[in-house]
This record gives structure tokens, sequence and C-alpha cells, in this order.
């Protein structure tokens, strides 16, 4: 794995329901993200914060919450994590809320389609974020931003990366899925998404679905990890804006993390909609920041 990270501060809630994860930035680095990276031997940069509109916070119009901001923050989070990749680092995006997945995959599938590298996504939730216009029940584009990867969305957005679509849903892997709205569910069985949802992990176990999400990459497959922290169960993560009961436990948190780090693989990373505002002490900052201590490769014992 890329020994050289860069951490990309993305301090907004643009596209989310609740105001809140634009403290998510912070409170990750006041968990010690940095410190906790480099004890593994990382050389880590933080590059700060990116800078944009702030939150009007009105409604829908059209569909969409917030679009022409939306599209300025997802600029600039493409620009930050393009370059990163570019010298040859791997990127931390620290959000934010999801919305900003499509400015960073968005880069990642340029630089893969530049550096001749195949694409793989891991996209850890409790939503299938694949909602369009016609099909969301908010407007809130933090529901949309898979679907806006996959070529459907509004035309400013789906073009950010200069190639329409940015991706193929063939290369995402969707883990953790518990709240999906009725349009969109039957747009992610249209489009052919691969979904591992809460039934599949308590009927098969996180062990045998990351075995399957994690298959067929090779040294020529560019991981990258999109992890949306509502992912977990809100009994251990209880600070992000959208709670869904029924999610990944600690235990299984941890699996999926030690599979991942297992591939060596691992090559880009989002870390979104942590929202300090509903957290109680931080204590969801420092799950996240515990998970990804295990997602760069930290195990209980020495593995050969
Ligand atoms: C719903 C919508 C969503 C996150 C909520 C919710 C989407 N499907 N995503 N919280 N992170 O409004 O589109
Ligand atoms: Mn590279
Ligand atoms: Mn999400
Ligand atoms: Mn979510």
């Amino acid at each position: 794995m890329n020994r050289k990270v860069s951490l990309i501060g993305a301090p907004t809630d643009i596209g989310a329901g609740a105001r809140g994860a634009s403290m998510g930035p912070e409170a990750l680095r006041v968990a010690n993200i940095q410190s906790m990276l480099e004890a593994h031997g990382l050389e880590v940069a933080d590059r700060g914060n990116l800078s944009g509109p702030a939150n009007p916070w009105l409604p829908p119009v059209d569909g969409y919450r917030h679009l022409k901001e939306v599209v300025a923050w997802n600029r600039a989070v493409h620009e930050a994590m393009y370059a990163e990749l570019a010298l040859g680092r791997l990127p931390i995006l620290l959000g934010g809320d999801h919305c900003l997945g499509l400015g960073s995959i968005s880069a990642v599938a340029r630089h893969c389609r530049e550096a001749g590298k195949k694409l793989r996504v891991l996209w850890l939730d409790a939503h299938a974020d694949f909602n369009t216009s016609v099909l969301t029940p908010s407007g809130n584009i933090h529901g949309m931003p898979v679907a806006c990867l996959c070529g459907h969305g509004p035309q400013e957005l789906i073009e950010i990366g200069g190639t329409v679509p940015a991706i193929s849903p063939k290369v995402v892997r969707q883990i953790g899925i518990r709240s999906v709205d009725p349009g969109e569910k039957r747009f992610v069985h249209e489009m052919g998404l691969e979904v591992f949802d809460m039934r599949y992990i308590d009927e098969m176990g996180m062990r045998h679905t990351m075995e399957l999400a994690l298959a067929t990459l090779d040294e020529k497959t560019h991981l990258h990890v999109s992890f949306d922290v509502d992912f977990l169960d809100p009994d251990i993560a209880p600070g992000v804006g959208t709670t869904v009961p029924g999610g990944p436990t600690y235990r299984e948190a941890q699996l999926c993390m030690e599979m991942i780090a297992d591939t060596g693989r691992l090559a880009s990373l989002d870390v979104m909609e942590l929202n300090p505002a509903l957290d109680i002490r931080n204590k969801t900052a420092e799950l996240a920041v515990d998970l990804i201590e295990s997602l760069f490769g930290k195990s209980t014992l020495m593995r050969a």
C-alpha cells in the first residue's frame, strides 16, 4: 500500500438533510487521525480544509437542494483529490456530507483512466445514495452521488470529471445498505448495482460478504473506499445525520476494515457524514478513527 497519505478537509453539509457534517473534518482531527496514521509508519500531510459556499438552507428547486453550491464544493473536492493522486499519494477526504463522493470518486476514476488502472469502489453506507431529482423524497443531493457517478444527474454535476459517466455501476460494491427509497430501489435493480444489504450480511456473514466484494482485485486495481459513517449501527455511532437501526456491529465493522486492509490495494478513502453536533463527546469520531486504523493495517496479532 502507498505509505504517503494526504488529508483533505471538506467542511460542508451542503447536500445533507441535517446541519453539522461541516464540523466532521475537525472532529476527526481532534480524534487524532493524523498521529494514529503516523504511528503506523505512514507519512501524513494534512492539506487543511477546502473552502466553498455557505449553506443557505433552502428548499429544493426542481428536485435538488443547493445544486449550485453542491457543484462548487464538488469541483473543489475533485481538483484536490486529483492533485494528490497525481502526486502519487493516497488521499483521505474528511467530510463533509456524502454528496462530495461525486467529486472524490470522479477524481479517482480520472486518475485510473490516465494511469491505466482498474477501479473498484466499496460504498459502505446505510443508504444506496442512488436517487435522482424525480425519485428523491427530499431533494438532498447526499442521496444521489452514486447515480450521478453513473451518469444520472444534472449535467454540471455529472461532467465534473470530464468523462460521462465517470464510472460504470459494475465497479461498485455497496455494503451495509438498509434504507432505500421505493423509486431508488427500482433504479438500483435496473442499473444492476451489486448490493450486499444487511439481510445479506445477516444471512451470509461479514466474512463471506467481503470475500465477494473484494473478489477479482489484482495488482492493477485501485481500491477506493467511500465510508459513510451511518454504515455503522447507531448504538455505536450516534453522531450522524441519518441514523438507521440494524447496521454492522463493532466486530463486523472491524472485520470489514481488516479484510479491506488485507488486500493491500486501498488507494483512496472518503470518511463522510460524521456529524459532531449529534455526537456524544466525539465518540463517533473516535470510533471512525479506530476503524480507519484497521483499514490501514492494524491487527491484533502480527500476520504473515
Ligand atoms: C434518502 C434521500 C441519505 C445519507 C440520508 C436519504 C439519503 N434516501 N444519505 N443520509 N447519508 O433523501 O435521498
Ligand atoms: Mn496512482
Ligand atoms: Mn451516503
Ligand atoms: Mn448514509
